[in-house]
């Protein structure tokens, strides 16, 4: 069995999703905590493992992955059961464009980094920032969910549960008023009673500041 290690912040939503994932799939990995908020992703050596500076990064016997939806793709394809994503190509298109409506839609508006550009201290200008575009993404998410079945894809969960998860937590964190989306609230509520999503939550990490 190889042997996985996971730089992850308790709230980052991208190391949220890995960590889902790999609960998932019964992977076991030993975390590595890095600490976003204080600047922890910028040392030169976890920039040798993440260039861009962002938390995931899973290591494989030693080599380094980046970017969670590569990193799931990956693991999908080491270890194809459980599934997160379905069989024809035209569902997994579709699941695909329910996480890449999160993963490019939503989080990349949401990260520190994009915050301190558009806000700079002010976290009233960051909040109205993410209050903005969390639930400009949601809505679409919403529109392209199935209305039917516990899950965002109907009665499988996916991929595209593991993103939405954690980012209905961080819509969560800053006030987004949840009730336009009904079928987003189902799904969400469906996936966090699973046993392995609890254990992904980012109160739930050794590294969690509450
Ligand atoms: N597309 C990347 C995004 C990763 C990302 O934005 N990570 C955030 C936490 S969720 C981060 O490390 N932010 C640090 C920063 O902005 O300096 C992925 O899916 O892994």
């Amino acid at each position: 069995m190889a042997k996985l290690t996971l730089s992850t912040y308790w709230r980052s939503s991208c190391s949220f999703r890995v960590r889902i994932a790999l609960g998932y799939k019964k992977l076991a990995y030993e975390p590595v905590f890095v600490n976003i908020v204080e600047g922890e992703q910028k040392k030169p050596e976890y920039l040798t493992k993440n260039p861009i500076g962002h938390v995931p990064t899973l290591t494989v016997d030693g080599v380094s992955y980046v970017e969670s939806v590569a990193i799931m793709e990956l693991l999908e394809e080491l270890h194809p059961e459980p599934a997160l994503l379905p069989k024809t190509p035209h569902d997994r298109a579709r699941v695909r464009g329910l996480v890449e409506t999160i993963n490019a839609g939503i989080q990349p508006l949401q990260n520190l980094i994009v915050l301190e550009r558009a806000g700079g201290t002010d976290q009233e200008k960051r909040t109205a920032w993410m209050k903005f575009f969390i639930p400009r993404g949601l809505a679409a998410f919403e529109a392209l969910a199935s209305d039917s079945g516990p899950y965002a894809f109907g009665e499988h969960f996916t991929m595209a549960d593991v993103c939405l998860v954690p980012q209905v937590y961080a819509a969560r964190r800053v006030g987004v008023d949840l009730t336009p989306f009904p079928r987003i609230v189902r799904a969400e509520a469906a996936a966090s009673a699973l046993p392995f999503v609890a254990a992904a939550k980012p109160e739930a990490q050794p590294d969690a500041k509450i």
